[in-house]
């Protein structure tokens, strides 16, 4: 176990399954984050309820997603034929590169995509997440186009929160917001009500929206605040009772626990950069009591 410094600890831990992890313990707060897809799996304010939904049912295997916290979505979001969903960058293992703790308590840890067979699929790039954790949760994604050819691509920080009743939650910031559903079939809706409330499956993904969104948790007693940078697409998801009973790895009554506010550019505000572009996606979490 390796003390960085006299305000922040990091360690280097066998998670579930022996799978390697990183866990950080600054002044403020814990966080835990796997190898595999660079994925946090834990970030709590001291006393307080953790931040970050994770299942009781997640798999924790090579080439399986982890269930909760922060899966990495990239170089496409949704179900590619013949590919799978949402990408490869969330079931592989990544290097951490750097750990970088600061005098005032902050740790900073820079995570690298090594190069793996599925990326082929696409132009040679680069691909680093910085996580910084402190009062706050910061992620941010950067991949760099090494190619001569334009790279287009999708991400999205698909983020699990933890809440006290899915059904008591009021989720704000995205009134007014135009958004896909993918099902039954793609319609392009505009979301009129004030704040979005919960009380059947949902799955929107709100485009053209630079906004932060909160979520006011009257059961647990707080507002997480979810700020987010250079990203122009918010995805709001909640399996509700059928979708859950369907996936193996949740529990059937986990959907009154957890709500999914996702941070990217998919769809039509997919990424598209030029040879020797680079893009940086980041996202900034916390949590205030509800006074
Ligand atoms: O972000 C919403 C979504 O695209 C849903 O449609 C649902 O499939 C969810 O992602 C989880 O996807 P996963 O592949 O992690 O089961």
């Amino acid at each position: 176990m390796a003390t960085m410094s006299h305000v922040a600890k990091v360690s280097f831990l066998d998670g579930q399954n022996e799978l390697p992890t990183v866990e950080v313990n600054t002044p403020w707060s814990n966080a835990e984050i796997y190898l595999h897809g660079a994925h946090i799996t834990r970030f709590r304010l001291h006393d307080e309820t953790p931040l970050l939904f994770m299942s009781q049912c997640s798999r924790f295997e090579h080439g399986q997603p982890i269930r909760g916290g922060i899966p990495v979505i990239f170089p496409w979001f949704g179900m590619r034929e013949g590919l799978g969903q949402h990408g490869f960058a969330r079931t592989r293992p990544w290097d951490l590169r750097e750990v970088l703790p600061s005098q005032d308590g902050k740790v900073r840890l820079r995570f690298e995509l090594p190069p793996c067979p599925e990326a082929a699929l696409i132009p040679p790039f680069s691909a680093n997440y910085i996580v910084t954790v402190s009062q706050t949760l910061e992620a941010e994604l950067i991949v760099k186009n090494e190619a001569r050819e334009e790279m287009i691509f999708e991400e999205c920080l698909h983020t699990y929160f933890e809440v006290g009743d899915s059904t008591a939650i009021f989720i704000k910031g995205l009134s007014g917001t135009e958004f896909l559903v993918r099902s039954p079939e793609v319609r392009r809706n505009k979301d009129t009500d004030p704040q979005i409330r919960i009380n059947s499956e949902i799955d929107r993904i709100y485009l053209n929206t630079t906004a932060a969104v909160e979520i006011i948790d009257p059961r647990l007693g707080r507002k997480i605040h979810v700020e987010k940078e250079n990203s122009l697409s918010t995805v709001v998801w909640n399996p509700w009772i059928e979708k859950s009973q369907r996936m193996p790895d949740f529990g059937d009554d986990e959907y009154q626990r957890m709500v999914c506010v996702e941070s990217g550019n998919v769809a039509e505000n997919q990424v598209k950069l030029a040879p020797g572009q680079t893009s940086r996606m980041k996202l900034r979490l916390t949590s205030t009591p509800l006074t």
